[in-house]
């Protein structure tokens, strides 16, 4: 059982593959990779995970209760959706980081809100692959100093 866990949502699964321009070249795989070795390199453990699906996403935010100090979540298009989510974030007593590549705030009407923002420790947006890495250290260090 890892220390943290890094949960993504929706298409970013497909990754790499389009869109470059807004979400960077790096596939997830990259990404995960690059997040488990940076938080190594801090002493902590990282499980990495992704669902396309909003149950398993959910499944997955009550089970880091009691598994994980802390979650790292880019929920995808289900930031701007989901009730459910909000809610089962809510409902665990785990710091929950949300997570965006893309800059949300200066894209489209309807990317501008975030369903999870009011219920997450807070949000990193905009600085591609470098905003998980700027969410592990953020989370580390409010984990470590609770
Ligand atoms: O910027 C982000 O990280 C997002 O969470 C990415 C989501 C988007 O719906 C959010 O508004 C912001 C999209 C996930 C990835 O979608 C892809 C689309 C084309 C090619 C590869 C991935």
């Amino acid at each position: 059982m890892a220390d943290y866990l890094l949960l993504n949502g929706p298409n970013l699964n497909r990754l790499g593959q389009r869109e470059p321009d807004i979400y960077g070249a790096q596939t997830l795989a990259d990404i995960e990779k690059a997040c488990r070795a940076h938080a190594k390199a801090r002493g902590a453990d990282l499980d990495c995970r992704q669902s396309n699906h909003e149950g398993a996403l959910i499944d997955a935010l009550h089970e880091a209760e009691g598994r994980h100090k802390g979650v790292i979540l880019n929920a995808g298009a289900f930031t701007h959706t989901s009730v459910a989510l909000r809610d089962a974030i809510a409902s665990i007593d785990v710091p929950v980081i949300e997570v965006h590549l893309s800059n949300i705030h200066a894209r489209e009407p309807f990317r501008h809100q975030s369903m999870i923002a009011p219920v997450a420790l807070g949000q990193i947006a905009g600085f591609g692959a470098l905003s998980y890495i700027l969410a592990i250290d953020a989370l580390l260090s409010f984990v470590e100093k609770s």
